[in-house]
């Protein structure tokens, strides 16, 4: 019974962090917004949310958030956890084609307070991500929690993957994963250290805008502390190649790399250059080729006598000319001259 209850629970959860843009106008009841003029009411109830409240932080880092009562100094006034603001656009899709960016121009200011960088790796926005997470609204009533923490994949790999909210995953840029394993509990539960830890104050259009969830009004703004635990890299079409390796221009924008120009993405593309060949053929190795992969990494390997699993391999993904090294070639699963 109890294993039950953990496994719906972990499915309640998991489904409140879901975007879901195709929402906004399913509402019949509450009438649909601009975007901008919804931005600016939010933008203002959050700065004045920072300067009613206060941060409390203890000593794992917990943070929690109480209206100013005995004149303790504002979360906009204090020095000890640096308010930081970032502007971003709205990152959530309408489909994975090239053009498939949702229709939202305005440019969101996130406000947010790193409160440990941690010391392992800053993720790609197609990595997938271990996050721990507690949400809030700006009355300070918590709506959802789960500091185990929950897979993360943009865009999702499976149909039924969740998917967090633009303002919750683009914050994650910001901070780094644990660099070390973390402890396995007598109960069960896993302990990490040195975690990326970061509180986020989030306008609605980035999160649930016109939908309303348990606890959190239509166009109403939210706050998380997100715990970045670790990370996964993917590679989306299963070609090979990392999806990390698929931005070409290399903006951290993976929806705009199209080497065909058949408006499917690199990294959802398993064709590349549109040569007739799948790109996973292109780079396998020749029969008898040295090295203990059967196709060439995307760049050469050096082993790790630290990890053992490692493999070496000294050439990558060779141009057409069969330059194994140089990092700037051409590699011929993008030449459509060369297959
Ligand atoms: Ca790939
Ligand atoms: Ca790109
Ligand atoms: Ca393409
Ligand atoms: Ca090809």
């Amino acid at each position: 019974m109890k294993n039950i209850f953990k496994s719906s629970f972990f499915v309640m959860v998991a489904m409140l962090v879901i975007s879901c843009n195709k929402d906004d106008s399913s509402n019949s009841s509450i009438e649909l917004r601009n975007r901008q003029d919804v931005y600016d009411e939010n933008i203002a109830e959050i700065e004045a949310y920072l300067k009613a409240t206060y941060l409390t932080v203890d000593a794992d880092l917990d943070a929690t958030v109480d209206s100013i009562d005995a004149g303790q100094v504002s979360i906009w006034d204090q020095l000890d956890y640096p308010l930081q603001s970032v502007t971003v656009k709205n990152d959530a899709r309408t489909t994975n084609f090239t053009d498939g960016r949702f229709p939202d121009d305005v440019d969101y200011k996130l406000y947010y307070i790193v409160l440990n960088e941690g010391g392992g790796e800053f993720p790609k926005s197609v990595d997938s991500t271990l996050v721990g997470y507690k949400g809030w609204n700006l009355e300070n009533k918590i709506f959802d929690q789960n500091d185990q923490g929950v897979w993360f994949t943009f865009p999702q790999l499976g149909q039924f993957d969740p998917v967090s909210i633009s303002g919750f995953r683009q914050i994650l840029s910001k901070v780094r994963t644990s660099p070390n394993a973390p402890t396995l509990e007598s109960d069960g539960t896993l302990t990490w250290s040195d975690y990326g830890n970061v509180l986020v104050f989030i306008p609605s259009g980035l999160a649930y805008f016109s939908s309303p969830r348990a606890g959190i009004g239509a166009y109403k703004p939210i706050a998380f502390q997100t715990k970045l635990y670790k990370l996964k890299k993917n590679d989306h079409d299963r070609d090979r190649v990392l999806s990390v390796y698929e931005d070409l221009n290399n903006d951290n924008d993976y929806f705009n790399d199209d080497t065909d120009g058949d408006r499917i993405p690199d990294f959802l593309d398993i064709d590349d250059d549109g040569d007739g060949f799948v790109t996973k053929t292109e780079i396998k190795k020749p029969e008898g080729e040295a090295g203990l992969l059967k196709y060439y990494p995307f760049n050469i390997v050096l082993d790790d006598p630290t990890t053992p699993e490692d493999e070496t391999e000294l050439k990558g993904i060779p141009s057409c000319s069969n330059d194994f090294t140089t990092p700037a070639r051409l590699r011929k699963h993008l030449d459509r001259n060369c297959h």
